[in-house]
């Protein structure tokens, strides 16, 4: 009896092991691929990284510096912004095209604050 109460505490422990180590895999924290830095610097009215490629997998870290003015970055298709003089990172699991814009309304030229995220 005592042997069966051992075993059965081994397969809950180890259970409650497997299911830590689950629930830290599910975070949006590391992709299985490189991790890929980019800073964006803005002004009125450009972004002067206007292409930003990575593979599928990869972390992408993207920090932007407003330089002059006050601007964001909004990626389309994945749900990702990052506004001022801030830090994002995220996993590019989808691949694909995806425009970046300018996502503050900052003036004549807002429009024209658009870049594309390649993922491949
Ligand atoms: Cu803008």
């Amino acid at each position: 009896m005592k042997k069966m109460m051992l075993a059965l505490c081994l397969v809950i422990l180890s259970a409650l092991l497997l299911g830590a180590c689950g629930s830290k895999d599910s975070g949006a924290a590391e992709g299985n691929g490189e991790v890929k830095e980019f800073t964006i610097d803005a002004t009125n009215f450009d972004f002067d990284l206007k292409e930003i490629k990575v593979n599928k997998g990869d972390t992408v870290k993207i920090t932007l510096k407003n330089s002059e003015g006050n601007h964001a970055v909004k990626i389309d298709g994945y749900n990702k912004e990052v506004q001022g003089d801030k830090t994002i990172s995220f996993v590019a699991d989808k691949a694909g095209e995806f425009q970046y814009e300018c996502s503050i309304f900052c003036g004549a030229g807002h429009g024209d604050m658009v870049g594309k995220l390649i993922v491949e």
